[in-house]
């Protein structure tokens, strides 16, 4: 599937050479994306610091993203301000805007603004990071900050990196934030809402009649009953990047699996049509040696799958 690159998007000059500097000067190159994110502090609390504490130190994945050769480091204001001083020009900055805790439950989820593009701007970021939260209760007020937080980047011409996040209670009844049906309508709703480029969560494919919930989502979806593992998920893949349209899609890793999962998910990615990856804590939660070599495999595999197409 042809993935949408930079020459696909109708961007102003100062978005363009943002993406430009993360997709082609930075990272593994050739318009693709390797982001290293540590907003855990903040999104889960210092629990996923557990599994290795030195990386509980912001330096530990400056460091990895320096020498791994990352496109960029998606910051908080508090951490990007105080630590990226000796990194300045050498680590791309995404300064995430919006943030929680997860101590609520996420049932409302809502991420409150709590730095501006203009704090980007200042820190020298190449682009913002902002969390929609697709189907909460709270998606009305999530629209209209977003709004806000759009118009300031359009001003600035700084680029919007969406994490396009399915949750809320209306998600749970109807199959998952995971599900298909979800992730496919948070693809489709960072097109819609002009994000830049979306990050999303590897779609899941659940059979819905075999769900606790009453009415899962349409059946529609469920084309996918019946093949194997693997091709039920690289046609889950590919059809989230069609519902992105013009929005480039990352996706994320979620918690710990092992490098072999990892590969393999990232892989399918790829040749589905992904621009790159989201990876954090696969590429922390571990000794900083053997977090450096994973960052080396993810980039050959991109390379190689993008060589592969040429
Ligand atoms: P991971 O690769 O560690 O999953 O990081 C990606 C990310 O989007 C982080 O930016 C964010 O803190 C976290 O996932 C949120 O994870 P979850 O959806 O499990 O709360």
């Amino acid at each position: 599937m042809a993935r949408t690159g930079l020459d696909d998007l109708d961007l102003s000059l100062g978005k363009r050479t943002r993406i430009h500097r993360l997709m082609y000067e930075f990272g593994p190159g050739n318009g693709t994306l390797l982001l290293l994110p540590i907003d855990h502090g903040l999104e889960h609390g210092p629990v996923d610091f557990f599994p290795n504490p030195p990386a509980a130190d912001p330096d530990y994945q400056l460091r990895l993203a320096k020498q791994g050769g990352y496109s960029g480091i998606a910051f908080h204001f508090g951490l990007a301000s105080k630590y990226m001083k000796e990194y300045a020009g050498t680590v791309p900055l995404v300064l995430k805007l919006n943030g929680k805790t997860n101590v609520p439950s996420d049932a409302e989820a809502f991420s409150p603004q709590e730095a501006w593009v203009e704090d980007a701007v200042r820190l020298g970021a190449d682009a913002i990071g902002y969390t929609l939260y697709v189907g909460s209760p709270s998606q009305a007020q999530d629209f209209v900050q977003f709004r806000a937080v759009r118009a300031e980047c359009e001003r600035y011409g700084m680029p919007i990196i969406m994490w396009g996040y399915p949750r809320g209670r209306a998600m749970a009844e109807k199959g998952g934030r995971d599900s298909i049906y979800a992730v496919d309508y948070a693809a489709r709703v960072a097109n819609e809402l002009g994000a830049d480029i979306v990050k999303l969560n590897v779609p899941k494919f659940r059979d819905p009649a075999n769900m606790d919930s009453p009415q899962p989502y349409p059946a529609l979806y469920e084309e996918w009953k019946g093949l194997d593992e693997n091709e039920a998920f690289r046609r889950a893949v590919e059809k989230v990047i069609r519902s992105a349209g013009k929005t480039p899609v990352l996706f994320s890793g979620g918690s710990r699996i092992s490098d072999e999962d990892l590969l393999h998910k990232a892989r399918i990615c790829m040749e589905s049509g992904a621009s790159g990856f989201l990876f954090g804590r696969n590429m922390w939660q571990r000794p900083f040696e053997d977090g450096l070599r994973i960052t080396e495999r993810i980039k050959t595999l991109m390379l190689e799958v993008i060589a592969s197409e040429a």
